[in-house]
């Protein structure tokens, strides 16, 4: 059988036992819980023709899929087994999608028959949080774009949406208590693009079907800088811009216009916004909008962003998050937020840190990551010069920006997020984040262009050990190639890397 040698299997699974032949796909007969069921149908449903009708019972079937016990017997962890049939058991319901994402990658056209190789797979993840994120707010992404992403994102067994939903160039999430949020700061996007926002029921159908997918939502409200959006709708809570040389030049460089209070910016200069740290009223506008949020989302996170802020004073910034984070606490979520706020001290105990620095630290990043974990959390990793997505994968490339680094596939693949940060245990490394900042990607399109393959290299750090001999530049290239097939019938804008040999 003319079955490929190297397998498209992305992240590499712990274990994996391949024997001689394999098994045709003739009847594939399906028993098994309704989701995943649904889940092997809408898998396979852009490449082949395949039925999977349900079989009553397991007997009668030519692919079983259970929840049970896995050799791992940790959460999300599976075995897949094809002999004379295919048999998946998740650890959960998880596992068990994740079991359903393997066989999509085993399954191949051999003389015009979907057959999948023999083979004994028992895996299982390495790190709890494997976190995608889509910036909306410098370009809006409406419900369906979304619901691709997470697509895409959950075949490779991401399990947290990353949404940053807010910034300077706008507001995307609709708040009850502060209705002229997206009345009045929704409407633009970057480089005068249209807008847009989600209601709450357009959130709500996000969260539900991320859970579908086995993704659980990280909402992001970005304060107390990246806020110029605040104040087109109440002017009140903002500082006026701080206009900085670098922003002048800048703003020269790419013919950008410069921030004007009360007007919606779409240039993409950052450090120039500040809510008011004084005054009471801010307080009151965090705990709503903090609030709201956490009403809708079931996850248990909530981000507060904290970049960047160079319009607030060091000072400011302290008093800022030292209540921020607790009143994000006070919601009963776990808070989360870029490194920067790691450099204050009293930040809520257990909150999360996200840290964007370099792989080899620079000033006081590290430091700063440190101090979560000396608070009782940990450190989700988004290395800027490893996970960013929307770095140009060389300096010709027509998307992106070059400011962390340029970034081609192996830039992506090689690094080891436990060893980023020193004199922070392994085990306080929560996972990995690959952020999608979209200042200059105007449709899903140009966003998959970034996003594919890098988000396969992601994909492979956050799930497979470290150790695994399979861990190598090599094999991953050799893999990710396996996977064009499937993206295309999928319609997946990926970008065809040289450093790939594409089938
Ligand atoms: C830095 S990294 C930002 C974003 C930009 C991004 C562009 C971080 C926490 N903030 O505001 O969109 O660079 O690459």
């Amino acid at each position: 059988m003319a079955f490929p040698e190297s397998l498209p299997l992305i992240p590499f699974p712990t274990s994996v036992r391949r024997a001689e032949g394999a098994l045709a796909l003739t009847s594939a007969r399906v028993n098994g819980p309704d989701d995943a069921v649904a889940a092997l149908r809408e898998g396979f449903a852009a490449r082949t023709s395949l039925p999977f009708d349900s079989a009553a019972s397991a007997d009668d079937a030519q692919i079983v899929l259970q929840v049970g016990s896995t050799s791992a017997g940790t959460p999300e962890s599976y075995e897949l087994r094809v002999g004379d049939r295919v048999e998946i058991t998740g650890a959960d319901e998880a596992g068990l999608f994740y079991g359903v994402q393997t066989l999509r990658q085993l399954a191949h056209e051999v003389d015009g028959a979907w057959s999948v190789p023999h083979i004994e797979i028992d895996d299982a993840p390495r790190f709890a949080y494997r976190g995608i994120m889509l910036d909306v707010a410098r370009h809006f992404f409406g419900v369906d774009d979304v619901k691709r992403y997470i697509d895409n994102a959950s075949a490779l067994k991401y399990n947290h949406l990353h949404l940053h939903l807010t910034d300077d160039q706008g507001w995307r999430l609709q708040i009850d208590a502060w209705p002229l949020l997206t009345e009045k700061a929704a409407s633009s996007s970057a480089l005068g693009d249209e807008g847009g926002f989600y209601t709450k029921d357009d959130y709500r159908e996000i969260v539900r079907y991320a859970a579908s997918k086995h993704m659980v939502l990280v909402p992001e409200v970005d304060l107390p800088g990246h806020t110029h959006a605040i104040g087109v709708a109440y002017p009140e809570l903002v500082e006026a811009p701080v206009i900085s040389d670098l922003l002048i030049s800048e703003g020269e460089r790419l013919n950008q216009p410069l921030p004007v209070a009360g007007q919606v910016y779409t240039g993409w200069g950052v450090g120039h916004s500040s809510v008011r740290i004084g005054e009471e009223r801010t307080y009151d506008f965090v705990r709503d909008v903090l609030t709201e949020v956490a009403e809708i989302t079931p996850g248990p996170y909530l981000h507060i962003g904290g970049d960047e802020s160079l319009g607030t004073t060091a000072e400011d910034f302290a008093t800022f998050v030292t209540r921020a984070t607790r009143i994000a606490a006070e919601t009963g979520k776990t808070p989360v937020a870029w490194h920067e706020v790691g450099a204050v001290s009293d930040i809520a105990e257990g909150t999360i840190g996200q840290y964007w620095g370099k792989v080899t630290p620079e000033g006081s990043h590290a430091e700063e990551a440190a101090h979560f974990v000396a608070r009782g959390g940990s450190l989700i990793m988004s290395a800027s010069d490893a996970t960013y997505l929307d770095m140009k994968y060389g300096a010709d490339f027509p998307l992106g920006l070059v400011w962390a680094a340029i970034i081609n596939v192996q830039k992506a693949y090689e690094w080891e997020p436990t060893a980023v940060v020193p004199g922070v245990p392994a085990e306080a490394i929560l996972g990995i984040e690959a952020p999608l900042w979209s200042e200059t990607t105007r449709t899903m399109a140009d966003v998959e262009q970034l996003v594919f393959p890098r988000a396969a290299a992601h994909a492979e750090t956050a799930w497979s050990a470290a150790t695994a001999p399979e861990r190598t530049w090599d094999s991953f290239r050799a893999r990710v190639a396996g996977l064009a097939p499937a993206w295309k019938a999928e319609g997946v804008n990926f970008y065809a890397s040289e450093e790939i040999p594409w089938q």
